[in-house]
């Protein structure tokens, strides 16, 4: 395990000279395609820093986009991963079965919400979650529609690209996508027209009226949805959405399906987001924050329906290899003991009240605005507009922010269907001097930007 100094150190320009050679390397042989937020490469990791191959140490508020809730060389990881490395590193569990998949599934069926009798099935990558998610749901309904949201984002692979909102940068020139999949409005209320109070049930009507109309829903198998918004920018469903499209589901025989890849395993302050509003879904897709760093996902339901794809109809090489198992069960095992929910909601109250601060103290700079604080838990974002009154997206000013923050030694990333939402993903493991310092870094690119 890595145990690295919980403090910030800036030793040289950022990226420093060594992560320059390496990123030369890197531009020569890694497709172009395949980006950075910040080329500055890992020596190390652990707690709320990351530490550069030129001795820098950031602090780290992304967590590897929401994955290293428990720090990225966790104890209860480490060693569990590690002993099952010494063991056997893989059979194929549709080859030779072990137990830690078992036990991952059994973990699931406890951790998820609802008291019905569940199953799961793993895999290694959040979209290859989603995928199975609408295999499954087409086999248990035998229908073949898939209805997502605005700003939804759920991968990228062939499927996913098509349930994913955003053209720039997942989608462009990577057409045909998959039919079948149909959009409809979500409750986003800071830009909703009528306001945010109106904005749940508008949305709401609206969201049911077209899926009514134009899809028809006894042709719908599935409704999937985050029920935080990650990528399209940490868009909270404004209340009563989601219990009112729950309803429509149940009402209508879809399988509800949430997408709680980037929102679960505490990362909200509960297990899992849908929780808030008390919404038990039929399926519900898990990965990042899963496995403290190993490539590991699932989807968990409804026993009746998990179990509608027929033998040898679910599966992959690799899923839910073993060491990625060992790496779920220390993760879910710290996320207990450290009780990283109520860690959760503490960053959130600090977070809050200081960004909250920010957003007056900066309020009438001519620039631009924060226009929107929101998020729950270690989920926190804010958007940036160029007038609070006209909301007009500044991606460009979230942009030069970020880039501030990261020459600081502060690893912050963006979001959102227009580039203007700066969003925190700190390790839920974070000290609150590290999580104070990164506040204090942020509101230093304020002024500096
Ligand atoms: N569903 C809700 O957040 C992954 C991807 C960033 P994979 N989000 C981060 C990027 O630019 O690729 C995500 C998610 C939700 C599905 C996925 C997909 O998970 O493990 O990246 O396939």
């Amino acid at each position: 395990m890595t145990s690295l100094p919980q403090e910030r150190r800036v030793v040289t320009a950022i990226p420093g000279p060594k992560s320059q050679e390496l990123q030369a390397r890197r531009l020569a042989a890694v497709a172009a395609g395949v980006g950075s937020v910040l080329p500055v490469f890992t020596a190390r990791a652990s707690g709320g820093i990351i530490e550069d191959v030129d001795g820098n140490r950031l602090i780290d508020f992304g967590s590897g986009i929401a994955v290293t809730s428990v720090g990225a060389s966790a104890e209860a990881v480490v060693r569990r991963a590690t002993a099952q490395l010494t063991d056997f590193t893989h059979t194929c569990f549709m080859v030779t079965p072990y137990e830690g998949y078992v036990e991952v599934a059994e973990a699931l069926a406890e951790l998820t919400p609802g008291d019905h009798a569940k199953k799961s099935a793993l895999f290694n990558s959040g979209a290859e979650a989603v995928e199975n998610a609408v295999k499954i749901a087409r086999a248990y309904t035998k229908r073949q529609a898939v209805v997502v949201f605005d700003h939804g984002y759920h991968g990228r692979t062939n499927l996913t690209m098509a349930l994913t909102a955003k053209n720039m940068p997942y989608k462009h020139g990577f057409g045909p996508f998959a039919p079948e999949v149909y959009r409809v409005p979500v409750a986003y209320g800071y830009r909703w027209p009528t306001g945010p109070e109106n904005a749940g049930p508008e949305a709401a009507a609206q969201a049911v009226d077209q899926i009514s109309k134009q899809v028809g829903a006894d042709n719908v198998a599935a409704i999937i949805i985050e029920p935080v918004l990650g990528e399209g920018g940490f868009i909270e469903p404004a209340k009563g959405f989601l219990p009112a499209i729950r309803k429509f589901a149940a009402d209508n025989g879809i399988v509800f399906v949430a997408d709680e890849i980037q929102s679960g395993f505490c990362r909200t302050g509960q297990w899992f987001a849908c929780e808030d509003e008390g919404i038990v879904p039929d399926l519900i897709t898990t990965a990042k924050g899963i496995a403290g760093g190993l490539p590991l996902a699932a989807v968990t339901g409804r026993a009746e329906i998990m179990d509608a794809a027929h033998a040898g109809g679910l599966g992959g090489t690799y899923g839910g290899n073993p060491v990625a198992c060992a790496g779920a069960l220390g993760s879910i095992e710290t996320m207990k003991e450290l009780d990283l929910n109520a860690r959760a909601k503490h960053i959130e109250a600090v977070m809050k009240a200081r960004l909250t601060a920010m957003a007056e103290k900066y309020a009438h700079n001519d620039r631009f605005s924060i226009g929107d604080i929101r998020g729950r838990g270690a989920m926190i974002a804010i958007e940036l507009v160029k007038d609070r009154t006209t909301k007009e997206p500044h991606p460009e000013a979230t942009a030069a922010l970020a880039k501030a923050c990261h020459q600081e030694g502060l690893v912050v990333l963006t979001c959102g269907t227009y580039g203007n939402v700066l969003r925190f993903l700190p390790p839920l493991v974070i000290g609150d001097d590290l999580l104070n310092e990164g506040l204090d870094i942020i509101e230093q690119a304020f002024t500096s930007v």
